[in-house]
C-alpha cells in the first residue's frame, strides 16, 4: 500500500465503508463498477453536508430565490464535478490508488446524464454551477426524462438512433422525495359556479420530486435540480387485477409514466406534438405549486412574490407557467385578475434562444384548448389586458387559430433577454419588433458564457496546471484573472510549455480515437475541429465541401507544401432531419475514400466521432488547434462551444455570429480567423435569385468540389447519393453556403499559413485562452442576478476572496 495522509487514509476508510455496506462487495471482488458507485456515495456524503447548510440558510436568510425553469438540463456526468468542487482530487486518486484502482477509469465509467439537446440544455447545466459557485440562491426544474438524448451510432456511414438507458443502473445523485408530489391535471371543464370560474380537469396525473445536490466551487454553496417525474395517481388497479386483467391493471401507471418517458431529439425546431405541450405543462404546473408551498411556508402575503421570487423560462418550453401561476392566484386563491397579472409579471423573465422561424413554438389553439381550457381563456385575458394598456398596437399571443409562446412570454415576462449582443439587436428588430417598441425597456442582453470548472480546470488538466503555476489558482472562480498570463506569453520557455500541453492534449485524443474506433489520426497535423447540432444553419456542409476542394487540390499537385489536417466532425441530427442526416452520411463517406488515399493522407484526414455529448466535448475541446463558427450571419444566437474553445487555446474560424463577435472583439481580431457575409449582407444577398450560381461560376474550386457530389466520386455505389445535396446548394442554398464558400477558403489558407509558424500559433492560442476570462458563466449569472432577477449572493464576502 502507498503511504498516504491522514485525509487520504480516512477518504479510503468511506470508500471501503460504502463499498462494503452500500455495494456488499468486499475489494477482491470489486467491479469498476462498484468501485464508481461507492467512490461516488462517499463524495455525496461530503456534498450533502454543504448542500443542507445552504438550504437551512436559504430558508433564515427569506432573501430573493431564483427559480430556472427549463425543458433541458444537460449536466453530463457528476462525480469529478464533485471531486473537483470539493477540492478533493488528490486524496480522491491515493485512495484509489492504494486499491490498484487508477481513477480516471473510473470516472469514465459514469455515464453522462444527456437531459438536453444542445446549447440551451448545456447552458442551463453551465448555469447551475455558476449559480452555486456564486451563492446564489437557486433552484433548477426540469424533467426527469428515464430515456435522454438517442444514442447515435453509423451503419454504412448512415446515422442511426438507438435509446439512451441512463436510468437503467443507480443514478448515486440524486434523492427521490415522495412526500413532494403534485397532482395536475389536464382536460375536463371549465365550470362558472357562484360567482367564481375553475377548472375541473378529467385526467390526473402526479408529479414526484427527484432532487440532485450542485455543489459549487470548493463547496461554499449547494443549490438543487429538481427533476419531475410522472406518477400515477393510482397506481394499481387492484379490481381489475383481481378479475385476472393483469395489464390492465398496471396501465394507468406506464400511461403516467410516459409523460416523463422521452426527451423530445428537435433541436432549435418545434415538436408540435400533444404529449410534448404535456410534458411542457406537467413540469411547469409542478414547479409553480412547489413554488408557491415553499413561499407560503414562510410568508403569508402572497403579493410579496415578486419580491422574493424570480423565476426564468429557459425559451418558451415553460411558458405556460406563466398563465399557470395567473390561474392559481386568481381561481383558487381569489385575487383580482390585474392583481394576478401583475404578480405573475413580477416574477417570470423569459430568455430567447433561437430566432429560427421553425423554431418559434406554436400551438393549435385546439389542441391547446382541448388540454388546458382554462389557460386558453386565462391567455385570452391576458391579451385583453394587454390590449387595453395600448389599444393602438393590436399584439397578442393567441391568433391565427394559434397560440404563440414566444408572444405569450414576452407579454407576461417583466424582463426578456438575448443570449449575444447581436442575437439581442436581431430580436429587436426582427422576432419582437413591435412587442419591442411598446416595452422598449424590456429587452436585456445577457451573452452567454461557460463554467470554467468543467470546461477548463476539469477537462484540460495540462493547461490548467500551468495556469496555475503562472497565475496562482484564483482564476477558476474569478476567470477574467485569466489575463495576467499575458507577459508569460511574451517568454519563450513559457510558450515552449504551452505548446508542450497542447501536444499531450492532442496525443490523449489521438490515443482514445485508436483504442475507441481503430482510427490511427496523424498528431503532427492541426486538429480542425466542428462539435455541434447537425444543422443546415451551423454549415457543416461547408466545412466538408471545402474539405473535398482542399483534397481534389493536393490530389493535383501531391508534392506540394501543405500544411496537415485532421478535420473532426461530431454531431447528433434530429431522427426526422433527413438533410442534416444525409450530410452526416456524405462526411463519412468523404472520410473513407480521403482517409484511404495514399497521395493525400498525410496531408488531410477526416473523421466523424459517433454519439457526440458531453464527455466526449470534454476530450475533444482541450485537444483543438482549430475550432469551426462557421453559421451563416444571424443564424446562431450565440453559441457556447465557440468559448470553450478559444477558453482551452483554439483559434476560432468564424462568422461574424452570435458570440463570435464578442470573442473576436476580446481575443483582439488579429487572433481570429474571419470570414464570411454580414447578418445585414446574408438578408441582402438573399434577394439575389440567382446568388448561389454567381458563386459557382466564380469559383472553380466551389465547382468542382460540387461535382465531385454529383458524379458518385464518394458513393460509386450508388453514384447519384449526393446529387440532391448539390441541387440544393446550386438552386436554392437559403445558407449561402456557396456564396460564403470563396471567403472561408481564403480564411483556411490564412490558417494553414499560420499553423506553419508555430510560435506565431501558439502566441495567438494563449492570447485567445488569456482573454476569454469574459466568456465564464459566473460572469454572465452575475449580469441576470443584477439586470434580471435583482438577487443578492449569499457566500459571506470575507471568505469569497
Ligand atoms: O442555445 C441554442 C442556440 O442555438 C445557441 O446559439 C445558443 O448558444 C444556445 C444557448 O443560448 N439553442 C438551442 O439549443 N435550442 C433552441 O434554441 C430551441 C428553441 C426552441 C425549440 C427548440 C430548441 N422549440
Amino acid at each position: 500500500m502507498v503511504r498516504t495522509s491522514r485525509k487520504t487514509s480516512d477518504f479510503r476508510e468511506s470508500l471501503l465503508q460504502h463499498l462494503t455496506y452500500t455495494m456488499g462487495k468486499d475489494p477482491e471482488h470489486a467491479q469498476f463498477f462498484d468501485w464508481r458507485m461507492a467512490l461516488s456515495h462517499a463524495i455525496r456524503d461530503r456534498i450533502v453536508d454543504h448542500w443542507v447548510a445552504s438550504t437551512r440558510e436559504t430558508y433564515e436568510i427569506d432573501g430573493k430565490r431564483v427559480y430556472y425553469l427549463s425543458m433541458e438540463f444537460l449536466i453530463g456526468r457528476l462525480l469529478e464535478d464533485g471531486i473537483v468542487n470539493l477540492g478533493m482530487y488528490q486524496e480522491v486518486q491515493e485512495a484509489l490508488a492504494s486499491f490498484d484502482m487508477d481513477m480516471r477509469t473510473i470516472l469514465d465509467d459514469e455515464p453522462d446524464a444527456a437531459l438536453g439537446n444542445g446549447g440551451l440544455g448545456r447552458l442551463a447545466a453551465c448555469f447551475l454551477d455558476s449559480l452555486s459557485t456564486i451563492g446564489c440562491p437557486a433552484m433548477g426544474y426540469g424533467i426527469r426524462y428515464e430515456n435522454g438524448l438517442f444514442k447515435q451510432s453509423f451503419v454504412d456511414g448512415r446515422q442511426v438512433e438507438s435509446p439512451e438507458t441512463w436510468l437503467q443502473e443507480p443514478h448515486p445523485w440524486e434523492f427521490e422525495r415522495p412526500e413532494v408530489r403534485f397532482t395536475l391535471g389536464f382536460g375536463g371543464d371549465v365550470i362558472f359556479e357562484n360567482g367564481r370560474t375553475f377548472w375541473r380537469p378529467s385526467e390526473l396525473i402526479q408529479a414526484e420530486a427527484f432532487d440532485t445536490p450542485i455543489i459549487g466551487w470548493q463547496g461554499r454553496w449547494s443549490n438543487t435540480l429538481r427533476l419531475w417525474a410522472g406518477r400515477a395517481v393510482d397506481p394499481f388497479d387492484l379490481g381489475l387485477f383481481n378479475s385476472g386483467d393483469f395489464a390492465a391493471a398496471a396501465e394507468h401507471e406506464a400511461l403516467a409514466r410516459t409523460i416523463s418517458r422521452v426527451l423530445y431529439p428537435e433541436d432549435s425546431n418545434e415538436a408540435g406534438k400533444e404529449l410534448r405541450l404535456k410534458q411542457e405543462f406537467f413540469f411547469s404546473a409542478a414547479s409553480i405549486r412547489d413554488i408557491l408551498r415553499r413561499f407560503d411556508s414562510a410568508h403569508d402575503d402572497i403579493r410579496l412574490l415578486p419580491q422574493k421570487v424570480a423565476i426564468q423560462l429557459n425559451d418558451t418550453h415553460p411558458a405556460i407557467a406563466g398563465p399557470e401561476l395567473c390561474r392559481i392566484l386568481h381561481d383558487e386563491r381569489g385575487l383580482s385578475f390585474e392583481e394576478a397579472l401583475e404578480i405573475t409579471h413580477g416574477c417570470m423573465n423569459y430568455t430567447n434562444h433561437t430566432l429560427l422561424p421553425e423554431a418559434l413554438e406554436r400551438w393549435d389553439e385546439r389542441l391547446f384548448g382541448r388540454l388546458l381550457p382554462r389557460h386558453l381563456q386565462i391567455i385570452d385575458r391576458i391579451d385583453d389586458a394587454h390590449y387595453k394598456a395600448h389599444p393602438n398596437r393590436p399584439l397578442s399571443a393567441r391568433s391565427d387559430g394559434q397560440v404563440k409562446m414566444g408572444e405569450l412570454s414576452f407579454i407576461v415576462a417583466n424582463k426578456v433577454n438575448g443570449v449575444s449582443a447581436l442575437h439581442t439587436d436581431l430580436m429587436k428588430q426582427t422576432v419582437f419588433k413591435d412587442l419591442h417598441a411598446l416595452h422598449p425597456d424590456r429587452i436585456v442582453n445577457e451573452t452567454n458564457g461557460v463554467t470554467p470548472r468543467r470546461w477548463l480546470h476539469s477537462c484540460n488538466h495540462g493547461l490548467s496546471d500551468l495556469i496555475t503555476d503562472t497565475i496562482g489558482d484564483e482564476w477558476v472562480a474569478d476567470l477574467e484573472q485569466l489575463q495576467k498570463l499575458e507577459p508569460a506569453i511574451e517568454d519563450k520557455a513559457w510558450l515552449d510549455r504551452f505548446r508542450a500541453v497542447k501536444a499531450a492534449n492532442k496525443k490523449a485524443l489521438v490515443d482514445y480515437v485508436a483504442t475507441a474506433h481503430g482510427i490511427k489520426l496523424n498528431e503532427n497535423a492541426m486538429f480542425d475541429i466542428q462539435i455541434k447540432r447537425m444543422h443546415e444553419y451551423k454549415r457543416q456542409h461547408l466545412n466538408i465541401l471545402e474539405a473535398i476542394a482542399h483534397w481534389q487540390e493536393i490530389k493535383d499537385n501531391p508534392n506540394g507544401d501543405w500544411t496537415p489536417r485532421v478535420k473532426i466532425f461530431a454531431g447528433k441530427a434530429a431522427q426526422g432531419y433527413h438533410f442534416a442526416k444525409d450530410i452526416i452520411r456524405l462526411i463519412n463517406d468523404v472520410s473513407k475514400l480521403v482517409n484511404a488515399d495514399a497521395a493525400t493522407r498525410d496531408y488531410l484526414q477526416v473523421i466523424f466521432l459517433p454519439n457526440y455529448n458531453v464527455s466526449l466535448a470534454e476530450r475533444l475541446i482541450p485537444a483543438a488547434d482549430l475550432s469551426e463558427q462557421i453559421s451563416t450571419a444571424g443564424k446562431e444566437a450565440s453559441g457556447t462551444g465557440n468559448m470553450k474553445f478559444a477558453l482551452n487555446g483554439a483559434l476560432t474560424v468564424g462568422t461574424l455570429d452570435g458570440a463570435n463577435v464578442e470573442i473576436r472583439e476580446h481575443v483582439g481580431e488579429d487572433n481570429f480567423f474571419l470570414f464570411g457575409m454580414l447578418a445585414d449582407e446574408v438578408m441582402q444577398r438573399r434577394m439575389m435569385h440567382d446568388h448561389a450560381q454567381q458563386a459557382i461560376h466564380a469559383d472553380p474550386r466551389l465547382a468542382r468540389a460540387l461535382n465531385a457530389l454529383r458524379d458518385g466520386t464518394f458513393s460509386p455505389e450508388d453514384p447519384g447519393r449526393y446529387a440532391h445535396i448539390a441541387d440544393n446548394l446550386t438552386w436554392s442554398d437559403y445558407f449561402l453556403v456557396c456564396s460564403d464558400f470563396t471567403d472561408y477558403w481564403r480564411a483556411q489558407r490564412e490558417v494553414d499559413a499560420a499553423y506553419r509558424q508555430p510560435e506565431k500559433w501558439a502566441k495567438m492560442a494563449a492570447l485567445n485562452v488569456a482573454r476569454s476570462g469574459w466568456f465564464s458563466s459566473d460572469r454572465t449569472i452575475r449580469g441576470y442576478m443584477c439586470d434580471i432577477w435583482g438577487a443578492e449572493s449569499l457566500i459571506p464576502q470575507k471568505s469569497k476572496s
